[in-house]
């Protein structure tokens, strides 16, 4: 019987192009994500759009066309840059001609990332991304080089650094591998396992602080009414702060009659003249 590779593991790179490479060490030395990278499950290299500037300032950034505040960024330096970690990611295997990773804009203007998104770039092999700075960047770099934009959400940050490093984070975590079993994704909100509902409260030592007691039932040892206090929790908290959850939990078919039943009474508890 002939061997038939499907996929073969391929260890997962990010190719980071930006004119603040030092940001990176947050995300490559340090916590799970960092572990990770000195287990060799993922690897993240940097490309400063500067080293391939060939004027005596290294100029990366110009007045922006028809006016206006603040600067552009120059499309040669980063498209240089951008064809520089290509050829590296072939060099290094870390993915095919065939196959090539994406080049990701990060941008307000781009698709809001979320846990979906995580799960579907942990499948992939990486990409390169792309961290903008100043005002902008000149369009027709976007327009030839970029494959997709992603955004963090509504508000705004001063340059795609810090949302390149909150992407891999979520990405890097759900790698075979990087969790430990006491901090499983398992358990995570937006989880399957969770169906898709906020998480319970946490307790630990003391028993008893400044006088707030650890709620009973987790002291009860008995683990169905363990597991009953924490869903009804989940359902109240998600109730309360993410009503739409709620709404896409139900019409995934992932709540049940007694999650109804909870929420019905939770709704009724939050209401004027309602207990607590
Ligand atoms: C408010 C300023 N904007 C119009 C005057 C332009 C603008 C330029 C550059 C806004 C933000 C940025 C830098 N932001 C990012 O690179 C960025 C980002 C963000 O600002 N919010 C959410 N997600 C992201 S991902 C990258």
């Amino acid at each position: 019987m002939p061997f038939v590779p499907v996929l073969s593991a391929r260890a997962m790179r990010f190719d980071l192009i930006t004119l603040f490479p030092e940001m990176f060490a947050a995300v490559r030395d340090q916590g799970v994500s960092g572990r990770a990278h000195a287990r060799g499950i993922w690897s993240l290299v940097t490309w400063n759009p500067r080293d391939f500037t060939t004027d005596v300032h290294r100029t990366v950034d110009d007045r922006p066309y028809g006016g206006g505040p603040g600067m552009v960024m120059l499309a040669e330096p980063l498209s240089q840059a951008v064809e520089a970690a290509r050829a590296a990611r072939l060099q290094a295997g870390a993915d095919t001609p065939e196959a090539p990773a994406p080049v990701v804009l990060l941008s307000p203007a781009g698709r809001t990332h979320d846990q979906a998104g995580a799960r579907r770039w942990a499948d992939g092999t990486g990409a390169i991304l792309i961290c903008g700075r100043y005002e902008g960047i000149d369009q027709r770099f976007i327009d030839r080089c970029v494959d997709e934009e992603v955004s963090l959400g509504d508000f705004v940050l001063s340059g795609g650094e810090l949302g390149a490093m909150v992407l891999m984070d979520s990405v890097v975590r759900l790698l075979p591998g990087v969790l430990h079993d006491a901090e499983s994704a398992v358990q995570d909100s937006f989880n399957p396992a969770l169906d898709g509902l906020l998480d319970s409260p946490h307790y630990t030592r003391p028993e008893v602080w400044r006088g707030d007691p650890v709620p009973e039932p987790l002291l009860s040892g008995h683990h169905a009414r363990i597991a009953a206090w924490r869903r009804e929790q989940s359902l109240a908290l998600t109730a309360a702060r993410r009503p739409e959850l709620i709404e896409r939990a139900r019409a995934a078919g992932r709540l049940d009659g007694s999650d109804e039943r909870v929420l019905e009474q939770a709704g009724r508890d939050s209401k004027p003249g309602g207990k607590g």
